[in-house]
C-alpha cells in the first residue's frame, strides 16, 4: 500500500512540478520513497547496484519553500534523465536535522559513493561527517554550510553567497528609503547559515552605509509563507504606519508578508517596500503587480554541478572547495521584461 501511495505521489508530482527547465519527480531511480520514514529507513536497506553507475545519496531538507522545491525538481529531473549512468537515492527530512543524520547514515550503509546534502543547520555534523570520512565517502555540501569545525569533514560546498546577496538587499532598501527609516526583518530558519549569512550581509552593510535606517525588530519567519505572514502581522501591530520596509530572507516569507501588510490596510510595495531572496517565480509576480521591490536572486538549479562534482570525486579527482553560484538583483522595473524567462 506504502509503495502504491508512493508511486502515485511521483506521478502526481510529476504532473504538478516544473523547475529548472524540466519536470520530474523520482524520489530515487530506484526505490520510490513517498516521506522520509520510507527514505530514510527503507524497508530493506538497499544494496549499491553494482553496475558502474554513480550512485549518489541526496538528503534534502524538506519542502518548506518555492526555492526548496525548485532545487529537488532540478535534481530529480536530471537524475531521470541519467538513469543509465546515475542512481539518486533522495531523502526528504521534513526540515528534521535528526532525520537528515538518519538518512547520511542509511546511505553509509548502502555503500554509496557520493553523499550530497543542505544542512538545514550549521552546526551538530561532526559525528555523522566523520563517519562519512571513516567510509570513505566523500560529502557535497549543498545550497548551505556548516560550521567551521567541520571544514575538513567535507569535500566541496556548492552555494551562493549568502553576505553577499544580504548586502545586494541592503543597497536595495537603503536606495528605496532615500538613506532614511525604520524597517522590519523576517529572518531564515535560526541557526541556517542561509539566514546567519544574509542577516550579517544585510546588517553590517546597513549600519555601515546608511545609519538612519533603522531596524525596529528581527525575527525568524523559518523561511516559510506562513510563518513570514505571522511575524509581519506581529510587526504590523507592534509598529504600524511607522515601519518603512521589511526584508525578507527569502521571497515566501516576503509574500506571506504581503498578505499580512494588505490585510493591515497597507500597500505592499508603496507604504512599506519590500525586498525578498531566491528570485522564485511569486516573486516576480509580486513585482508587476506593484506589491514588492526586489528580490535577490539565489540559484537553486545546482543538479549539474553537484553531480559532475560527484563524478570527479568518484573518480578521486581534485574539486574546489566552494563552488560559489553566480546570482542576479532584480527590481520591480525589470520584473515584466523578465518574469516569462525565468526557470523556477
Ligand atoms: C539558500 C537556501 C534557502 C532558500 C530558502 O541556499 O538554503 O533555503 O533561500 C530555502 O528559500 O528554504
Amino acid at each position: 500500500m506504502k509503495k502504491l501511495l508512493a508511486m502515485f505521489l511521483a506521478l502526481t508530482m510529476t504532473m504538478s512540478l516544473a523547475a529548472c527547465g524540466g519536470t520530474a519527480s523520482v524520489q530515487s531511480t530506484e526505490t520510490p520513497a513517498a516521506n522520509v520514514e520510507e527514505a530514510a529507513t527503507p524497508a530493506a536497506t538497499p544494496t549499491k547496484a553494482d553496475d558502474g553507475k554513480l550512485v549518489v545519496g541526496f538528503a534534502q531538507i524538506g519542502q518548506e519553500s518555492g526555492w526548496r522545491d525548485a532545487e529537488t525538481n532540478d535534481i530529480q529531473w536530471y537524475a531521470a534523465r541519467n538513469t543509465d549512468t546515475l542512481q539518486l537515492e533522495f531523502a526528504d527530512a521534513q526540515q528534521k536535522q535528526e532525520n537528515q543524520i538518519k538518512a547520511i547514515r542509511n546511505f553509509i550503509e548502502m555503500g554509496v559513493d557520493v553523499i550530497a546534502f543542505p544542512p538545514v543547520v550549521e552546526t551538530g555534523w561532526e559525528a555523522v561527517l566523520t563517519e562519512c570520512k571513516e567510509a570513505g565517502i566523500p560529502v557535497i555540501l549543498v545550497d548551505r554550510g556548516v560550521d567551521a569545525s567541520c571544514e575538513d569533514l567535507y569535500d566541496c560546498k556548492i552555494a551562493s553567497d549568502f553576505i553577499w546577496e544580504g548586502e545586494q538587499a541592503a543597497k536595495v532598501m537603503g536606495d528605496l528609503l532615500g538613506g532614511k527609516g525604520k524597517i522590519v526583518e523576517l529572518e531564515g530558519t535560526v541557526g541556517a547559515s542561509a539566514a546567519t549569512d544574509r542577516k550579517t550581509g544585510f546588517d553590517d552593510y546597513m549600519a555601515a552605509n546608511y545609519p538612519d535606517v533603522e531596524i525596529l525588530a528581527s525575527q525568524t519567519g523559518d523561511f516559510t509563507r506562513t510563518l513570514g505572514k505571522e511575524v509581519m502581522e506581529s510587526f504590523l501591530k507592534t509598529y504600524g504606519a511607522e515601519i518603512n520596509g521589511v526584508y525578507c530572507h527569502n521571497d515566501d516569507m516576503a509574500l506571506g508578508a504581503i498578505e499580512a501588510i494588505k490585510e493591515a490596510g497597507f500597500k505592499p510595495g508603496e507604504d512599506i517596500k519590500i525586498i525578498g531572496v531566491d528570485g522564485v517565480k511569486g516573486a516576480f509576480e509580486a513585482m508587476v503587480a506593484g506589491e514588492m521591490n526586489c528580490t535577490v536572486e539565489c540559484n537553486p538549479c545546482l543538479a549539474n554541478q553537484i553531480f559532475e562534482t560527484a563524478a570527479k570525486l568518484k573518480a578521486g579527482e581534485s574539486v574546489e572547495k566552494w563552488v560559489v553560484s553566480i546570482d542576479g538583483v532584480y527590481t520591480s522595473d525589470q520584473a515584466a521584461d523578465v518574469i516569462d524567462s525565468r526557470t523556477y
